[in-house]
């Protein structure tokens, strides 16, 4: 595919920086090259040289790297200037470049619209770039670069190919009766079973994905004063959460995410759960339930110098309101103001994991990060096992239409037995699968997807 303009962005972050990175991609990028460098740089070669404003006076020095259409990033020519990260400096060759004819700022993700609308990558691995540059944690760029390498395109691949295996066995058979080709019922809805059996195995590894990015929820809750926000605080290294000695302080919820050992967390504050007739406290414990639904790990916080037998069974009775498979650990705060070791001796019935710490001291709060690190990448707990790769809603939305269509598409086959309905059905999915891998897709959702980039990608 031509594009009549040529682009240029900066790369790397506004603002001073040690280094500046402008990204050009068109036809133009030759005569860009002339005008700022006098030469076109050999190409995949990282060459040293000045760069020239338009009053031929050189303005800094850097590397120039020079890649040919259609063996670039975009399928265009490509030039790539590493200058200083002086933002006056890159205005100013900015400027220059954008004096040439068609040439102009690049929109954000134009870059990699282009390199997709050129073939030069797929729907799925274009939308992972996004999820690169928005990926804050270290797990989370892990996943989204094997989701770039075409992992995810590969499995959906397999399962393409396996309803394209079963259409063009049945349009045969419709198309060619004179063939007298046969299939047994039983064969077909063995084949439509595993076509299901493969979906939800791409669903667990890739709603993993969703979590990294999304960060797994954990919820601080317990009694009123038991020291929620205190711990919330310890674990931020910051006082976010308003920290009072009475009762009822906190009432909304209070978000805040955090990487520990390169996962995302995101964790939330609570209103402590009591009996109360206030009417915002009552507003902000319902809060606390919604967002206990919502979780993935639960800490209960339990004041140590409360008594115990009387704390515990609070706990017992409010258990058992928990969703079923929500992790649930134990916070006996506090322990600066007891003897710990008499304390723990009281603790042996307890089931659930237990720490014990102090939010004032911040004794055992290693511990609880350790903790909550280890519980991520428990496979049994979040699907964390290998392999990972990063999967955008859209894509788990159009594989749960799909999974539905071939229940539906399975039950007709069964009342109706009509080959040609099935064939419709799988017409159908297979058109579903083309929104995913990006084969056939309307300008809209292309354009909503390109529009979520940085600009310079
Ligand atoms: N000695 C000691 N005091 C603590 C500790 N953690 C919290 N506190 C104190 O306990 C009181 C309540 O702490 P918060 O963190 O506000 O408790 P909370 O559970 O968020 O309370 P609500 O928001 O009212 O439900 C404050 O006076 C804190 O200073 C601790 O580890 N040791
Ligand atoms: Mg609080």
């Amino acid at each position: 595919m031509v594009f009549h303009d040529t682009i240029v962005a900066q790369s790397t972050p506004y603002g001073r920086s040690g280094v500046g990175i402008l990204k050009i991609s068109g036809s133009k990028s030759k005569d860009i090259a002339y005008k700022i460098l006098k030469k076109i740089p050999r190409e995949r070669y990282a060459q040293y040289l000045p760069f020239f404003d338009d009053t031929n006076t050189i303005i800094d020095k850097g590397i120039a790297l020079w890649f040919s259409a259609p063996n670039s990033y975009t399928g265009e020519d490509i030039l790539e200037l590493q200058g200083h990260g002086n933002p006056i400096i890159l205005e100013l060759l900015i400027k220059t470049i954008t004096n040439i004819d068609h040439v102009r700022l690049a929109n954000p993700g134009e870059f990699s619209q282009r390199a997709f609308l050129n073939g030069k990558i797929d729907l799925i691995q274009a939308e992972s770039i996004m999820d690169l540059i928005h990926a804050n944690s270290e797990a989370s760029v892990k996943s989204s670069l094997r989701s770039l390498e075409g992992l995810f395109s590969k499995k959906i691949n397999t399962l393409i190919q396996n309803v394209t295996k079963l259409r063009v066995l049945i349009e045969t058979i419709i198309n060619f009766p004179e063939n007298n080709i046969y299939i047994s019922e039983k064969k077909i809805n063995k084949q439509l079973n595993n076509i299901v059996k493969y979906i939800n195995i791409i669903n667990n590894i890739a709603s993993s994905g969703n979590i990294l990015k999304e960060g797994i929820k954990i919820v601080i809750i317990g009694e009123p004063n038991s020291g929620k926000s205190s711990i919330f605080n310890a674990l931020l290294l910051n006082n976010v959460a308003i920290v009072t000695d009475i009762k009822g302080t906190t009432r909304d919820l209070i978000h805040e995410n955090i990487d520990i050992g390169g996962i995302l967390f995101q964790i939330t504050d609570t209103a402590g759960i009591r009996p109360t007739n206030n009417k915002i406290e009552i507003l902000g414990i319902n809060k606390t339930w919604e967002q206990i639904k919502l979780s993935d790990h639960i800490l209960y916080v339990l004041d140590s110098t409360i008594d115990f037998e009387k704390s515990y069974q609070k706990f017992l009775n409010l258990i058992s309101k928990f969703p079923n498979k929500t992790r649930i650990t134990i916070l006996f705060n506090k322990i600066d103001l007891l003897n710990k070791k008499l304390f723990m001796k009281k603790h042996y019935q307890i089931k659930q994991s237990k720490i014990y710490l102090s939010a004032k001291t911040g004794e055992g709060m290693e511990l609880l990060k350790q903790h909550l690190q280890e519980q991520a990448i428990d496979p049994n707990i979040y699907y964390y096992a290998e392999p990972i790769f990063s999967a955008r809603y859209r894509h788990l939305k159009i594989l749960k239409k799909i999974k539905k269509r071939i229940q539906n598409c399975k039950i007709t086959w069964k009342q109706l037995n009509n080959i040609e309905l099935l064939a419709d059905d799988l017409r159908i999915i297979q058109n579903y699968f083309n929104q995913i891998t990006g084969c056939v897709t309307s300008e809209k959702i292309l354009n909503s997807i390109f529009s979520n980039f940085c600009i310079g990608k």
